[in-house]
């Protein structure tokens, strides 16, 4: 659970880095699944022309450690006490970046594709990330404008990015305004080991950058949105937003590490 001051900082802010929520052991787990998940030829795995992988969505429908892990109760609980009542999972992927690849996300608020393609009423939504590798600022960590998300939706034009799925699109911000908000707040790109985790505001602008160093950068993010701001009108395939309004259950702490039926967690 969250405590007053970190409250205070996510309200402030729009964002909250929580160090080491996850540990050593866990991030191992994770991170062995993801080479197998990397390697699959599914829809959900989303390629550029050349062969990067920008996202695998839905993990959970494929990955028992991934369904695990969005029980966990420290994905779970800080999530319900900042949005105040009960979430369901509205997306859940891992986001890639290759060493030395190309792929980046310009500017944007989630808010705006939730909005626009999904029919979601009210940002009553957010998402919590975990790194699954080190993130540093040579590979493209997220860079977030701390209090944006007071200035609330802004405009924005559908981008297409290679990588992305045909029906989805990024909803860039407009230059000025980002330059405003950059003045009034600065920038901030949280970063350090694996296993930490960061929670952002639906409405917080945020951007990433290619990634230039030889290492690996995999980020996994749950979006929950509140069971009574369900989406209305989805124009996006079902595994980018999700139409189970099932609230999450959480489960027992140690569900990620608990003992798995085969030997070894596999992907199916
Ligand atoms: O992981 C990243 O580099 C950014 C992902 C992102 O901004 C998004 O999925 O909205």
């Amino acid at each position: 659970m969250l405590d007053a001051s970190q409250i205070a900082q996510f309200e402030r802010d729009g964002f909250l880095v929580i160090p080491s929520l996850f540990s050593p052991e866990e991030v191992a787990l994770l991170r062995s699944e993801v080479s197998h998940i990397m390697e699959l030829e599914r829809p959900e795995i989303f390629r550029a022309d050349n062969g990067e992988v920008r996202a695998a969505l839905a993990v959970h429908r494929y990955s028992e450690p991934f369904h695990r892990l969005m029980h966990t109760p420290r994905l779970v609980r800080p999530t319900e006490q900042l949005l105040g009542g009960e979430v369901y999972c509205s997306q859940y992927k891992i986001v890639s970046k290759q060493p030395m690849g190309a792929l980046d996300f310009p500017w944007h608020q989630d808010f705006a594709n939730w909005h626009d393609l999904d029919g979601m009423p009210e940002c009553r939504a957010l998402n919590i990330s975990v790194f699954l590798d080190e993130v540093t600022e040579w590979n493209g960590p997220v860079t977030f404008i701390p209090g944006s998300h007071k200035r609330g939706r802004v405009d924005s034009a559908a981008k297409l990015l290679p990588g992305l799925a045909k029906e989805t699109s990024l909803a860039e911000m407009d230059l000025q305004v980002i330059a405003e908000m950059v003045a009034k707040g600065g920038l901030f790109s949280p970063k350090g080991p694996a296993g930490t985790a960061v929670l952002f505001h639906g409405l917080t602008a945020h951007a990433s950058t290619p990634n230039i160093s030889p290492w690996t950068r995999h980020i996994i993010y749950l979006t929950s949105n509140r069971t009574d701001n369900a989406i209305r009108k989805p124009t996006r395939a079902e595994y980018i937003s999700h139409r189970d309004f099932t609230p999450l259950a959480a489960g027992s702490d140690d569900l990620l590490t608990a003992p798995y039926p085969a030997a070894k967690p596999s992907v199916s």
